[in-house]
């Protein structure tokens, strides 16, 4: 049987790397896009990476979001069923530093994929996933489902809304099979280092083994559903191979604050952190050491303060659920860290 071939933007990239995982166990052929950079930046796939003188199930290519030129020359000489748009300006606080860049890439980079498929008359053979946002629903209260109303807070947020409703746009008006995922918060052992659960993981590992002694934090009373990557993959993969294209939340359903979570991170390294303190004069002690302390840096100008999802139409229609919970998240990411 002939394989399917499978082009991932964002294959560098946590998610993107836990894909081209799946989908080569599932005997794809994967294509991946880097970007071109300075230094090494494909620590997270180099081990599914071959020789390209051996006989290979995964390729990579240069190219960029913000390059329509190599997005349309990528696509027509890989001709994919399945794109996954995984390719993003990620970070929440860096979009408020660079809002014009989060836009081109994160929003009208979405727009030169689909616009590609059309312009190269695949619409008939390549479906599509975007990678959308629990962000997007931003101030709107929780539980948060595909029906609830969008209210985003960040330049991020505001261009994933624009990617979320062009990917729609071009399901209605071209018949492109096209979903989007929204997805709320997934980590894993790969995830980047200044998202807040990889960095409390990694700095709490670091004072524990006394290599730094204190971890500074923004707003620890942020709430969000986090869940693991590898889990968040599957449910992309099954929506692309549906009979019908459709948008889904994928989601644990449980939701923890920042704080509860350095709480949870401490009692698994056998530490017990006492809080003292409010406000930006908050801080976190272990014995009489202050090792946690507040830093209005990590602040955002606007915050969205309450994730948490109900997939229950994913765990219905895609027959998806997560493995994962937060203790077995949580213990995965300190085995890693710690044994680095
Ligand atoms: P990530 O680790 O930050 O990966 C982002 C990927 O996009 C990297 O491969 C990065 O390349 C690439 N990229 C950045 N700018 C690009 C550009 N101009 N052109 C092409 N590629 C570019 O993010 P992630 O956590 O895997 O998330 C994957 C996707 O899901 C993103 O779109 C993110 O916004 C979205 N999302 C993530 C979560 C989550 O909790 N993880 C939740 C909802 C939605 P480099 O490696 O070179 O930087
Ligand atoms: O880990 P975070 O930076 O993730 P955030 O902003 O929720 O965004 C992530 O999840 C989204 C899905 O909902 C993705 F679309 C997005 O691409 C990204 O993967 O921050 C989580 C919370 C925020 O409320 C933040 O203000 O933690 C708070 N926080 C507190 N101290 C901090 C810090 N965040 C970071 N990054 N660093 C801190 O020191």
């Amino acid at each position: 049987m002939k394989k399917k071939i499978a082009l991932i933007y964002g294959v560098t990239g946590q998610d993107g790397a836990y894909l081209a995982k799946l989908l080569i166990n599932k005997n794809y052929i994967v294509h991946g896009v880097k970007r071109r950079s300075s230094s090494l930046n494909t620590s997270r796939i180099d081990d599914i990476y071959r020789d390209p003188h051996e006989e290979r199930n995964f390729y990579l290519h240069y190219g960029d979001l913000s390059d329509s030129l190599s997005i349309l020359k990528t696509i027509k000489k890989i001709q994919p069923d399945e794109i996954y748009n995984l390719g993003a300006q990620s970070h929440v606080g860096v979009s408020f530093e660079v809002p014009e860049y989060t836009a081109n890439v994160d929003a009208i980079g979405t727009l030169r994929i689909l616009d590609s498929i059309k312009t190269l008359g695949l619409e008939k053979k390549t479906k599509y996933y975007q990678a959308g946002t629990s962000e997007m629903f931003g101030a709107t209260k929780p539980p948060q489902n595909e029906k609830s109303i969008f209210y985003p807070r960040s330049p991020y947020a505001v261009a994933k809304l624009y990617a979320h409703w062009i990917t729609i746009n071009y399901r209605e008006a071209y018949d492109i099979f096209a979903c989007n995922g929204i997805l709320f918060n997934h980590e894993s052992p790969i995830r980047g280092e200044t998202f807040v659960t990889k960095k409390i993981v990694s700095g709490l590992c670091a004072i524990v083994k006394k290599k730094n002694s204190k971890l500074y934090l923004g707003n620890i009373y942020a709430k969000r559903d986090w869940g693991h990557a590898k889990d968040y993959v599957v449910a992309m993969w099954k929506m692309l191979n549906k009979k019908k294209p459709k948008d889904y939340v994928i989601a644990t359903g449980k939701q923890y604050s920042v704080k509860t979570f350095v709480n949870l991170v401490a009692k698994e390294l056998n530490i017990r952190i006492i809080w003292k303190g409010s406000g930006l004069n908050e801080k976190g002690y272990w014995g009489n050491k202050s090792i946690i302390e507040i830093d209005k840096r990590y602040f955002r100008p606007t915050e969205v303060n309450s994730l948490k999802g109900n997939a229950q139409l994913a765990r219905k229609e895609l027959k998806w659920k997560p493995k994962y919970n937060i203790t077995a998240l949580i213990k995965e990411m300190i085995k890693a860290d710690f044994n680095s």
